[in-house]
């Protein structure tokens, strides 16, 4: 008999946090949005969540270590926007961001959900933020909601 284990979509009370970079704020703002009310419409309580603002995505993984160290929060959740268009150091911000993140997780136990739009144009970046491909902030909650569940499972 396979013993199957899953995390759920209802969040009841598993606390999340959500560090979201202020650099690219028309696109990172959306994201915020769609993790908000997505936390919502599966049934969340807004007094589980914590918002908190960095200055890019460079410094997501230094706050969500904080966060994930500190033993208040579920799951993190890191919202960022790297357009490629924008520098030259497109790659450096964009790789360190994801290797950061993948390294708090994996250092600290706590899920860390990779929630930065790399794009390489606005364009790109608005369609994954609520328009034609959806909005990335509401599939990170969902992400960070079930793994925040199947945590407490395994
Ligand atoms: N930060 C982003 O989140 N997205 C970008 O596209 C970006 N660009 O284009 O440079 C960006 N840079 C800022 C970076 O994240 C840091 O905040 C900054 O280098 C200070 O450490």
């Amino acid at each position: 008999m396979v013993s199957r284990i899953e995390g759920e979509l209802l969040p009841g009370d598993a606390r999340i946090a959500i560090v979201v970079s202020r650099f690219n704020d028309f696109i990172t703002g959306r994201l915020l949005d769609g993790a908000v009310e997505t936390h919502r419409r599966q049934g969340g309580n807004g007094d589980k969540l914590t918002v908190v603002h960095v200055p890019g995505s460079f410094e997501l993984p230094v706050a969500a270590q904080k966060l994930a160290k500190s033993g208040k929060h579920d799951a993190v959740i890191c919202l960022g926007c790297v357009i490629r268009g924008q520098t030259d150091h497109y790659d450096y911000v964009a790789g360190e961001a994801a290797k950061g993140i993948g390294q708090v997780a994996l250092q600290t136990g706590v899920p860390v959900i990779f929630g930065v739009i790399t794009a390489d144009t606005l364009e790109q970046a608005i369609d994954r933020a609520g328009a034609k491909l959806g909005n990335q902030g509401g599939k990170a909650m969902l992400a960070a909601i079930e793994m925040a569940t199947l945590m407490k499972k395994i």
